[in-house]
């Protein structure tokens, strides 16, 4: 572990930025999808808003953050203050409103972790999950998707990295491997850790938003930050290597934290997550943005640390040897 974490890239990696950018582009979704979206959410907003005029449905996740591959399914969260009604009820009374409205597949998950009621719409084949007062996740969105303005290379590389564990079958929580949320963190992270992004929480904060006593607030006029890491020259093969390269071989899973929010490592002693706690287990450490005392790397158990830890190997062993890495990467599990 040791001399390969000291060995530098091959000298040709270069040359399959190509490629990897044409893999990134089959997988963004067309304005047409992104506008069908967006009529699917105007159209919930106005049959909710006439039972609950005080109500606010926000898009979040993936189809709001620029992370989002075409074809997936649309996050929405209902901004509802009502002290009457537990969350349960709101979500029945939801499902109600949306079985008059013609909607397709209604299922109301009252117990689930996070309570959401799923849809689908028989007119555009669309399937939705729309949860309640989860506002701290519309703030997270935004978060990710001003990043995403900020250098074009945060994309590309957040969409391979996805993809990757989308084929290789490390993005699914309930089995102990992370969260797509918990990758795109990753990737931000890693730039910050070379120049390429800011800490936008770090900064002056332009924007301001209080969600269940959590502030959260931070730099917001990205427009003003392109060309941030302008000077950085790496393109997004070499990027992609030195991502699992660091996963790989660097990375102190024993001390260290990774923290969007700091730009920085931070040690696991000073955030206290050095011993297992109920199901946290601590064994990758991604600390959420706003919401600080939440690992991202919680779900990740003592077996699947080592699926996880084989995977950022293979990645970055096909990077550096690979003939055809673009191909490679992404053969099935
Ligand atoms: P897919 O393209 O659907 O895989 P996604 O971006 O929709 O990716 P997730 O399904 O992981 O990502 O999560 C949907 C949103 O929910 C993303 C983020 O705003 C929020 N979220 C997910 N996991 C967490 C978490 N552990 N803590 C806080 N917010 C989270
Ligand atoms: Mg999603």
């Amino acid at each position: 572990r040791f001399q390969r974490n000291k060995r530098p890239c091959r000298y040709d990696i270069d040359q399959f930025t190509p490629s990897f950018m044409s893999i990134f582009e089959s997988l963004v979704p067309s304005d047409e999808e992104i506008s069908k979206q967006k009529r699917l959410w105007t159209t919930l907003s106005r049959l909710i808003n006439k039972e609950w005029p005080n109500s606010k449905l926000y898009l979040y996740g993936s189809c709001a953050n620029s992370f989002g591959f075409s074809n997936s399914d649309i996050d929405l969260c209902l901004s509802i203050d009502d002290m009457e009604m537990s969350k349960a009820d709101i979500i029945l009374k939801l499902a109600d409103i949306l079985h008059a409205g013609n909607l397709q597949n209604i299922q109301a998950l009252t117990r689930a972790r996070v309570p959401i009621v799923k849809l689908m719409d028989p007119n555009t084949g669309l399937c939705c999950d729309i949860c309640v007062n989860n506002l701290l996740a519309v703030v997270n969105t935004k978060l990710l998707r001003d990043y995403s303005q900020i250098d074009k290379r945060l994309r590309p590389l957040a969409f391979i990295v996805k993809h990757w564990a989308k084929s290789r079958c490390v993005n699914e929580t309930y089995q102990g491997t992370l969260s797509s949320y918990a990758y795109v963190i990753m990737c931000i992270y890693f730039l910050q850790s070379q120049a390429i992004l800011p800490c936008l929480q770090e900064m002056e904060p332009t924007y301001y938003a209080t969600v269940d006593n959590n502030i959260c607030a931070y730099f917001d006029q990205v427009d003003k930050l392109t060309g941030f890491g302008a000077q950085r020259k790496d393109t997004v093969s070499r990027l992609l290597w030195a991502f699992f390269h660091y996963w790989a071989y660097k990375h102190n899973y024993t001390k260290d934290v990774i923290s969007i929010r700091t730009g920085r490592i931070i040690s696991k002693n000073m955030k206290d997550w050095t011993r297992r706690v109920g199901n946290d287990r601590h064994l990758i450490c991604i600390e959420d943005p706003f919401e600080t005392s939440h690992d991202l790397g919680r779900v990740v158990d003592s077996n699947t640390i080592w699926i996880l830890r084989e995977e950022f190997e293979r990645a970055a062993d096909i990077l550096q040897y690979d003939p055809n890495p673009s191909v490679t990467l992404f053969e099935p599990y």
